[in-house]
């Protein structure tokens, strides 16, 4: 269970026969996307291969102090020389080949997949796969070992990164034996915890914080097991805030001592709203959202509505207590 496996010799075999690769990742990256790409562009040149990373969408601004993240090429139109000067596409993080937004510009391309997520399709001409992996980044680290490649501090700094962000600061399940063990060799390596922690929790833009306390004068607790929470189009007047000030808002209602499952509505425009969810263990909120048109996972979820938001809120409600009883 604690044993973490070696990257497979035909993916090593695989990298070191090409010369140039374009890494990408899946759409919206989160952390584990984006320190996993630019650590493993890294390695790569490390061992003599040039790589581009290709990310469809912008990053977030949290990640913006991670070495490289400046020279990253963003959005739906192809880099310099592709496809004819690369290699191969390397895709990460992606369980099947259309979460990355490129696939049409990747069809024709040779494919290695790298993994951690349930239900990987295999698409790649190379695939490693693994679920037990707490991050990517850390079979990334994993991947460096194989090649041989002694790590600078830019490189652990951003692995060790995608550890803290896949989780949650060493909080989640997937907190196991190897993520200690990844992030013991990688701040060995030079990874700055505390630099790394003043990116992602103290470097808020002014106006987040302000949200967040305009939010807070909207909620509702339904019931000790229930919270709801509003977000209007005027709140972000109010703080100067725009939508990627929202990121993180609904874990607050969420933090509340016997909360179980939690709605966070939020204004896109004038009578649209995206209807935000959080549940703990067997609540299953992603049942509630697909029966409302959106998705997500069993745990965090959503969809979009039409207004008015006080009928919003009393809806929600009302599922979000027919699915805990
Ligand atoms: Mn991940």
């Amino acid at each position: 269970m604690t044993t973490n496996t070696k990257a497979p010799e035909n993916l090593l075999k695989k990298l070191r026969s090409g010369h140039r690769y374009v890494i990408t990742s899946h759409i919206n990256p989160d952390g584990d996307a984006i320190g996993s790409s630019l650590g493993l562009v890294r390695i790569l040149r490390n061992i003599g291969k040039g790589a581009v990373v290709w990310s469809r969408d912008e990053p977030p601004k949290l990640y913006r102090s991670l070495a490289g993240s400046d020279r990253m090429h963003v959005g739906p139109e192809p880099p310099a020389g592709f496809p004819e000067s690369f290699d191969g596409a390397i895709v990460l993080e992606c369980p099947t080949l259309d979460r990355c937004g490129l696939e049409e510009h990747l069809a024709d391309m040779s494919i290695i997949n790298i993994d951690h997520h349930l239900g990987n399709e295999h698409y790649g001409e190379v695939n490693w796969v693994d679920t037990a992996a707490p991050s990517l980044g850390e079979m990334i680290y994993r991947l460096s070992q194989g090649l041989m490649v002694n790590l600078d501090q830019e490189t652990a700094t951003a692995l060790y990164l995608t550890l803290v962000t896949d989780t949650g600061g060493f909080r989640f399940a997937n907190s196991t034996p190897a993520a200690f063990s990844a992030a013991s060799a990688l701040v060995t390596e030079g990874a700055h915890p505390e630099q790394v922690a003043h990116w992602l929790y103290e470097s808020q833009p002014e106006s987040a914080v302000r949200l967040l306390g305009e939010m807070l004068k909207t909620l509702e607790i339904h019931g000790e097991r229930i919270a709801t929470a509003i977000v209007t189009q005027e709140m972000f007047d109010t703080a100067g805030a725009s939508s990627s000030d929202t990121e993180g808002l609904i874990d607050h209602p969420r933090s509340i001592a016997g909360v179980d499952a939690v709605a966070l509505i939020r204004q896109v425009d004038e009578e649209h709203f995206k209807v935000s969810l959080r549940s703990r263990g067997d609540i299953d909120v992603e049942k509630l959202a697909r029966q409302n048109g959106g998705g997500g996972h069993r745990n965090a979820a959503g969809y979009m509505a039409d207004g008015p938001i006080a009928d919003l809120r009393e809806k929600v409600v009302k599922a979000l207590q027919a699915a805990l009883s």
